[in-house]
């Protein structure tokens, strides 16, 4: 059997824009929090890229799914969760916040809402989380709610999303702030918007809470857009390497701890705020990191798809593994993320990549994010 095609079900949830996605000629999915991602749609990624960077595009992002915790323990099993201190967050604002065990592994990196001093929303990559939310809610006898609303969220983003999203929402748009949100009336309904999302140029996420205006918002959005040359798009993977936005599953994993991918800044480590893994995330930094997260640039050509990792060679010793690569058409370069070996993690190293087409492609280590 062919791995190249996937097989439907109902476990892979479609969702209320994928017929529209269809519809504008989607050329494939991935498949996040057991829902559909689309993956390409101009002719190619770079096309994407070039698009993405001078005008705007709308994004079905629904897998990005709320775990939603509301409740007088709320705020606290957030905190308990995450070695980020929430206590300053305002209701409005968003954090990007580690979520941790007791090892400090990682177990997601979702994007955290406060709506309300008793209500949050996670908006997560892709791994079970409202099941761990769940398990510690129980374990621990708090009086929380932990579901999963049915919120389908549809991102603008590029240059021009700001104009294009006053142009269907009002000028209360432009006031929202980088990682706040705001509510927005959208046929008759107050719906939460906010600015950001998963890309360099960056834009606006809708998170739509009702299902049965998901054609309308996409129908609007896309009329609206055509004067800015709108067209259908997706997290693009050479927009995302270059910007250095990391993905869980890819970049990071249960084995990875938030310090070795560069989330030092969003961990406390002082002992002012309790959460799970603290002690172990105190010694890890104590002891010192043994890998950091570096970007690759690479040579030999544009590289194949990276569907699993690339050795980073520092003569016959690997130093890392590159987890996505990509060739940047604008660099024009290949350009990799990748875990590097304490000692050999200096901007400036030479390393060889070992391609799965069998090249051994010379090239040198950088910082985060390239340019
Ligand atoms: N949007 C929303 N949810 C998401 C993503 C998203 N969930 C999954 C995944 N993407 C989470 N990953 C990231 C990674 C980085 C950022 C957002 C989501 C990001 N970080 C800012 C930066 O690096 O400059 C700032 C973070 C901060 O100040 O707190 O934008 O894309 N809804």
């Amino acid at each position: 059997m062919s791995t190249s095609g996937l097989n439907m079900s109902r476990r892979i949830r479609r969702t209320p824009y994928t017929d529209r996605v269809e519809q504008v000629g989607v050329r494939g999915f991935s498949v996040v929090n057991h829902m559909l991602l689309p993956k390409a749609f101009q002719p190619t990624v770079e096309e994407d890229y070039w698009h993405l960077r001078s005008h705007v595009q709308i994004w079905d992002v629904s897998c990005q799914r709320q775990v939603q915790i509301q409740g007088p323990h709320a705020a606290r099993l957030v905190q308990w969760m995450t070695p980020r201190d929430i206590r300053k967050c305002a209701v409005g604002q968003c954090m990007y916040v580690p979520i941790v065990d007791d090892q400090a592994g990682l177990l997601n990196d979702p994007v955290m809402l406060k709506l309300a001093e008793d209500r949050f929303w996670l908006s997560i990559a892709d791994s079970d989380l409202l099941l761990y939310a769940k398990g510690l809610a129980i374990g621990a006898g708090m009086d929380v709610r932990v579901d999963e609303p049915d919120v389908n969220t549809l991102a603008v983003q590029g240059p021009k999303a700001e104009d294009l999203m006053v142009d269907v929402f009002g000028p209360g748009i432009r006031e929202v702030r980088f990682f706040r949100f705001g509510w927005f009336d959208f046929a008759g309904t107050r719906q939460l918007i906010a600015r950001g999302g998963y890309s360099k140029p960056g834009g606006f996420e809708i998170y739509l809470d009702d299902r049965a205006l998901a054609e309308r918002l996409w129908d609007t959005v896309w009329a609206a857009g055509q004067k800015y040359q709108i067209t259908p798009g997706c997290p693009n993977i050479i927009d995302r390497v270059e910007a250095g936005l990391l993905s869980y599953g890819n970049e990071m994993t249960r084995e990875n701890n938030p310090l070795e991918i560069s989330l030092a800044k969003y961990c406390s480590l002082d002992g002012s705020v309790d959460y799970i893994g603290r002690a172990a995330l105190q010694a890890i930094a104590a002891r010192g990191v043994q890998r950091e997260i570096r970007g690759v640039l690479f040579d030999g050509g544009p590289c194949p798809p990276c569907a699993k990792p690339w050795p980073v060679m520092v003569g016959t010793h690997k130093v890392g593994q590159v987890t996505t690569g990509i060739w940047s058409p604008r660099l024009e370069r290949n350009i990799g993320l990748s875990l590097i070996e304490r000692g050999f993690w200096d901007p400036g190293q030479p390393v060889e990549v070992l391609t799965v087409d069998g090249l051994v492609r010379p090239g040198e280590l950088c910082a985060l994010p390239f340019d």
